[in-house]
C-alpha cells in the first residue's frame, strides 16, 4: 500500500519534482531493432550515446496500481531512421496505456497483428492505446520528444515480440532530410 502523493510536473519541459528514478536506454539497446544493423555496429564503435530516458514515479508493481512515466527521446538518426523507443507489447494483454505529448514532434506506431496505425504526436496529443496493441515512439523533430504515459503496473513489457516480428512500419527521414516518411519494414 502507498499513501496518496503529489508531485509537480512542468508541462513545458516534462520535468518532475522531486526527480524520480531514471531509466536510461542507449544506442546499444537498439541492437536487433534498427533497419541498418551494420551501420549501428559502426556507430557503436565510436560510442554508445543515450537515446532516451524514462523518469518513473515510485509506484508499487502491483495489480490495481498505475505506473506514471515521463519519457525523453532525443533527436537523431541512425542513417535515415529517426531515433525510436524499443517498443513493446504488454505481457498482460488486458493492459491499455495512455500517452500525452508534452514537447517536440513524434510519431506513435501501433500494431496488432497485421493492423498498423500511425499517430502524430505533439504537445497536447492524448492517445489511448487499447489492450493488445504494440507501441513504439519515434522522434521526427530536431528537439527532444517528451511525453507522459500511464498504464497498469502489472502490464509488463514484451520486447522479444517486437524484436522478432517488428512493428510492421519504420519512420525514415525523407531524401531532403526534413520531414518523414513511413515505410513498410
Ligand atoms: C513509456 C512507457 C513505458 C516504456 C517507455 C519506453 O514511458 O510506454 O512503459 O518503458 O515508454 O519505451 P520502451 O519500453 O518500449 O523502450
Ligand atoms: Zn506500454
Amino acid at each position: 500500500m502507498i499513501d496518496p502523493f503529489v508531485v509537480r510536473l512542468d508541462l513545458e519541459e516534462g520535468i518532475l519534482t522531486p526527480l524520480p528514478e531514471r531509466v536510461v536506454r542507449r544506442l546499444s539497446d537498439l541492437r536487433g531493432l534498427v533497419y541498418d544493423e551494420e551501420l549501428l555496429a559502426r556507430e557503436l564503435a565510436r560510442g554508445d550515446p543515450i537515446i532516451y530516458e524514462v523518469r518513473k514515479l515510485a509506484i508499487p508493481q502491483k495489480q490495481g496500481q498505475l505506473f506514471v512515466n515521463v519519457t525523453f527521446l532525443k533527436a537523431g538518426k541512425i542513417g535515415k531512421e529517426y531515433y525510436f523507443t524499443k517498443g513493446h507489447f504488454h505481457i498482460n494483454e488486458k493492459a491499455a496505456e495512455v500517452y500525452l505529448g508534452l514537447r517536440g514532434q513524434g510519431v506513435l506506431l501501433l500494431r496488432r497483428g497485421t493492423d498498423t496505425r500511425v499517430i502524430e504526436m505533439d504537445r497536447g496529443t492524448l492517445i489511448y492505446i487499447p489492450p493488445g496493441w504494440g507501441h513504439r515512439t519515434i522522434n521526427v523533430s530536431q528537439e527532444t520528444l517528451v511525453f507522459l504515459s500511464v498504464y497498469p503496473a502489472d502490464a509488463g513489457h514484451n520486447y522479444e515480440r517486437v524484436r522478432s516480428e517488428g512493428m510492421g512500419l519504420r519512420v525514415f527521414a525523407t531524401a531532403k532530410g526534413k520531414g518523414y516518411e513511413i515505410v513498410n519494414s
